[in-house]
């Protein structure tokens, strides 16, 4: 599905209106600051050609946070996340419809419905007459983010992503993610969530009224990792497209502390960077997000979330694969 296998498409994107706490806006830059970027092209042989390649979407947006931007529906910054969204979508869409593995660095995680929107939509274009064009999604965290707004208690658009961008949830309010149409969206019965442990009530309706593939911490620890990919990715298939996003809050907060909704009990580093290895290794990749890094949260500072961050990037990259 990658034109070069070994090139990539960046882009870093320091928005936090998804939720919040102030910090996520940070993340790319703790993330590049400890030289990920480098260790992508020096370590791992990766080509970051052009000066498209890296997207700053701090430098591009001119108008990350809207000055009027009243709740609807309750969703809090409903039109700063939306535009900043489309902005994203059509960003990544580029990086992926060129056939290079789309990697965005957040951000809260409400930027996902601008990264797998674009991704799917390139990927539907770049292949048209393939049956397997519609991408697979595996969402790694300790929440599901498929509120509806009106499921919602928080209001938080970083709680409500898949909704979105599977059409739970739609919108034909100008402004308000109107600009989501058939072409970005994922299907419900392509999605595999890992990692789960702190699900709303709704957003458990919701999984079980649609038949969700979801592999909680209750699972991980009955079968063991390694089980759990093998029937995530059986589950996915061998021809369909992935998209991986990865929320750093599926790491317990022993490993990443420094994200806006830690919760306990959560994946090991080690399962963590196995998840990403697991991916890689199917070639089957063709997105990846890390985001909800939040370097100000934290007292002792980012460091070992920030270590984190980068271990599951390499990963998911394929570094520790021989
Ligand atoms: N995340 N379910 C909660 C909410 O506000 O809807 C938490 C969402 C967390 C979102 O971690 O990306
Ligand atoms: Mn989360
Ligand atoms: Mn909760
Ligand atoms: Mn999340």
């Amino acid at each position: 599905f990658l034109s070069n296998p070994k090139e990539l498409g960046i882009t870093l994107v320091g928005f936090s209106g998804g939720q919040a706490k102030p910090g996520t806006d940070a993340g790319p830059t703790v993330l590049t600051d400890a030289g990920l970027l480098t260790q992508l092209s020096d370590d791992l042989g990766y080509t970051l050609r052009g000066d498209d390649t890296v997207r700053d979407f701090n430098n591009l947006s001119s108008e990350r946070f809207k000055s009027n931007d009243p709740p609807v529906r309750g969703m809090k910054n409903p039109r700063s996340v939306s535009a900043v969204t489309e902005q994203i979508s059509e960003l990544v869409y580029t990086q992926a419809r060129e056939g290079r593995l789309a990697l965005t660095l957040g951000g809260d995680h409400s930027i996902a419905i601008g990264t797998v929107s674009g991704v799917a939509r390139a990927i539907r274009e770049r292949y048209p007459d393939r049956e397997h064009n519609k991408i697979a999604v595996i969402w790694v965290d300790a929440h599901a983010d498929i509120n509806t707004p009106e499921t919602s208690d928080s209001g938080n658009i970083h709680g409500m992503p898949v909704s979105f961008l599977t059409g739970l949830a739609t919108s034909n309010e100008p402004g308000i993610f109107d600009w989501l149409r058939d072409e970005h969206r994922i299907s419900i019965h392509k999605l595999v969530y890992i990692g789960l442990r702190d699900v709303d009530m709704g957003e458990k309706r919701i999984l079980r009224e649609n038949g969700i593939k979801a592999f909680s911490m209750h699972d991980i620890d009955r079968h063991g990792i390694g089980k759990v990919m093998d029937s995530a990715l059986e589950y996915i298939g061998s021809e369909t497209p992935i998209h991986l996003s990865f929320d750093v809050d599926a790491l317990d907060p022993m490993w990443a502390p420094s994200t806006g909704t830690p919760v306990r009990g959560g994946l090991t580093l080690r399962e963590g960077d196995f998840i990403c290895e697991a991916v890689a290794e199917t070639g089957q990749c063709v997105g990846v997000d890390l985001v909800e890094v939040n370097p100000q949260l934290v007292e002792g500072g980012v460091g070992d979330t920030v270590r984190a961050g980068v271990s599951l990037v390499r990963c998911a990259l394929g570094d520790t694969l021989l």
